[in-house]
């Protein structure tokens, strides 16, 4: 029994020691697979499919959900080899992140990118590699030709829905009549999806109203602090604003602290009204509170379907070239129904 037990221990030493030269080599394809039993659940790592994730950065709870809901769906007890790097507002980073998978052979590339333009040599060099590439999140400008299929949010449309419900609201409570209404955009890094499809889609409807006047439109990094900072340098230029459309809900935090540091107040009962992006947890706490009107909401949890894709590539079937995913327009009417689920 002992010695059974011994013969045990020692075998899995060598499986293990044998994957890890494996992983340093990353040379899964000519692997010759180690002994399975038929009991085994957990797939062995060869049989596991090997993804590279470039990840953009860590800069808000929006994308640490979506980190960690492509993490979960691509385990290995789904059948994945996850490699995970976190490119930390860097697009050299993520080049250099991807440039490794490639050199790794895995079987593919997910990266979320951070800005849309500056990725055709390396993706060309995927291309080239023969490794699919999935955009998740963010896309790039250019070719097509140089990824597989999309997974995350029609930003233009987020855009848009923050202007619709400005609109309605106008017409239900018009804020200055006629005259016209001050907003001031607080906006993700200049060049990326969620800033260009965002400002886009918003930008649409306002031109459909002679009175709105965007005063500015000012990058506040998606960041609690540079959102806080930015819009304390719009309170000193501006001093009529009536409305912040603030691109997502950390820049929306910074940006309410300097407003209250101001003295002024926001949302359904004070002075400025408040649109944010995401729906993160405790955004729509602030929107059941009132002092946030209005969250689109971008969805994050995109793991699943990412996974499924992957799935559906694995056995040779065709996918689409983008896949959205669902996304509400949060207000103090029917916040409440969504408030208790959220998970982040
Ligand atoms: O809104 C923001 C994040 O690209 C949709 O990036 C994403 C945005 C999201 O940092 O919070």
């Amino acid at each position: 029994m002992k010695n059974e037990k011994r013969l045990v221990m020692a075998l899995i030493v060598l499986i293990v020691m044998f994957l890890t030269l494996l992983g340093a080599s990353g040379d899964f394809e000519n692997a010759t697979p180690p002994q399975t039993t038929e009991e085994e659940s957990v797939p062995l790592d060869e049989d596991l499919i090997v993804v590279g994730f470039s990840q953009l950065g860590s800069e808000s709870v929006w994308r640490a959900t979506h980190t960690e809901s492509i993490q979960n769906a691509l385990s290995k007890e789904h059948g994945f080899f996850l490699q995970y790097s976190n490119a930390r507002q860097k697009q050299e980073n993520q080049i250099k992140a991807i440039r490794g998978f490639i050199s790794q052979r895995v079987d593919y590339i997910v990266f979320a990118p951070f800005m849309e333009e500056g990725w055709e040599t390396v993706l060309m060099e995927a291309k080239n590699a023969g490794i699919p590439v999935i955009l998740v999140d963010r896309k790039i400008a250019g070719s097509e030709d140089l990824y597989t299929t999309f997974i995350g949010s029609d930003m233009e449309a987020e855009g848009r829905k923050a202007g619709e419900w400005l609109e309605a609201e106008e017409s239900r409570n018009p804020l200055n009549g006629d005259e016209s209404l001050n907003i001031v955009m607080l906006t993700g890094p200049v060049g990326s999806t969620s800033q260009i499809g965002r400002s886009k889609g918003f930008l649409e409807v306002a031109r459909k109203h002679p009175n709105w006047k965007i005063l500015a439109q000012e990058s506040g990094d998606f960041t609690v602090v540079k959102g806080k900072e930015t819009m304390e340098k719009l309170l000193r230029q501006h001093e009529d604003i009536d409305v912040v459309v603030s691109q997502n809900d950390e820049m929306t935090f910074g940006a309410m602290e300097a407003i209250s540091e101001a003295g002024l107040t926001t949302g359904i009962y004070g002075k400025m009204k408040i649109i944010s992006f995401d729906g993160v947890k405790d955004a729509l706490e602030l929107v059941d509170n009132g002092k946030i009107n209005c969250d689109v909401e971008c969805n994050p949890l995109q793991g699943e379907l990412l996974a499924e894709v992957i799935q559906r590539l694995e056995v040779g079937k065709t996918v689409e070239k983008e896949y959205f995913v669902d996304e509400l327009v949060f207000t103090k009417e029917n916040v409440r129904d969504y408030l208790n689920d959220r998970v982040y």
